[in-house]
């Protein structure tokens, strides 16, 4: 049911957003693919057997947002599907500890930049009396964890956001949902410590965790579902994660 449906995903140079492009792709679906590395997207889409255009996009900066898909060919302007999953946890202290700058960039990318494109990207489904939106939250907006509070904040708010908006769009037929993970290896922990690649390594240690591919199978099971089936929450982990804070390593 995904063949040439317009899917867009956000944060797609990189892990879940990465995977995800490349799980619709293989399901048949054309790819509207942003981020700010424009030089990443361009090397996946060469890579990808489907049609795809790609833009650079910050999505914490409003107007540019705004500019972007008024930009957009008429063609690609309202996708069938939207992924809302750029995104990023930075620093890991007590909150007496954080940095502000930290804080900033959490909540301007995983709150408000997921609600600038919600803006630009749903009127549209809602004309067209179509749509699906699919947030990727995390465990970490169920649960807080020490030295997590503001991006667990960040997380929790799109979870608020999420069923908001499916309140919000109750009877348009566009369809809401929120795909919720624990433990991904990708860029996310080396975002998280500022490039330290031994203390992002030390997050995985001694336990397998989910990969970009795994989440991605999910994102596309929940996007394929029959028009009257609204998967309103997944969240999944990997076997060796209970919760949160309760992580099996051997
Ligand atoms: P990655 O760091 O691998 O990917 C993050 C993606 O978000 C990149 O493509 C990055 O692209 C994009 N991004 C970040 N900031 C911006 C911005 N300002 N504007 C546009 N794009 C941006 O991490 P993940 O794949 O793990 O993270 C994806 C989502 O999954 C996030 O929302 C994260 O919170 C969530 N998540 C991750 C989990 C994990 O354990 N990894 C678990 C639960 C949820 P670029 O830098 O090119 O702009
Ligand atoms: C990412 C998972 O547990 O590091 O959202 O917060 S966690």
């Amino acid at each position: 049911m995904l063949v040439d449906k317009t899917v867009l995903v956000t944060g797609a140079s990189s892990g879940i957003g990465r995977a995800c492009a490349e799980a619709f792709a293989a399901a048949g679906a054309r790819l509207l693919l942003c981020a700010r590395r424009a030089d990443r997207l361009a090397q996946l889409a060469a890579g990808l057997d489907t049609e795809v255009h790609t833009f650079a996009l910050d999505v914490r900066d409003r107007a540019s947002v705004e500019a972007a898909f008024a930009a957009l060919p008429p063609a690609w302007r309202t996708p069938d599907v939207l992924v809302n999953n750029a995104g990023l946890a930075a620093g890991l202290e007590p909150l007496p500890q954080g940095d502000p700058e930290d804080w900033e960039r959490m909540l301007d990318t995983n709150v408000k930049g997921l609600l600038w494109v919600t803006r630009a990207v749903v009127p549209g489904m809602v004309e067209h009396g179509t749509g699906h939106v699919i947030n990727i939250g995390s465990i970490a907006g169920r649960e807080t964890y020490p030295n997590g509070a503001v991006y667990c904040a960040s997380k929790a708010a799109v979870d608020r956001i999420t069923q908001g908006l499916r309140m919000d769009l109750l009877g348009t037929g566009v369809r809401v949902s929120t795909v919720d993970p624990g433990l991904v290896e990708t860029e996310f922990s080396l975002v998280r410590f500022h490039g330290d690649d031994e203390r992002a390594a030390r997050v995985y240690e001694g336990l397998r965790p989910l990969v970009g591919e795994d989440v991605a199978e999910v994102v596309v099971w929940v996007a394929d579902r029959p028009p009257h089936v609204q998967i309103a929450e997944v969240v999944v982990f990997p076997t060796a994660q209970a919760s949160a804070t309760r992580v099996h390593r051997a």
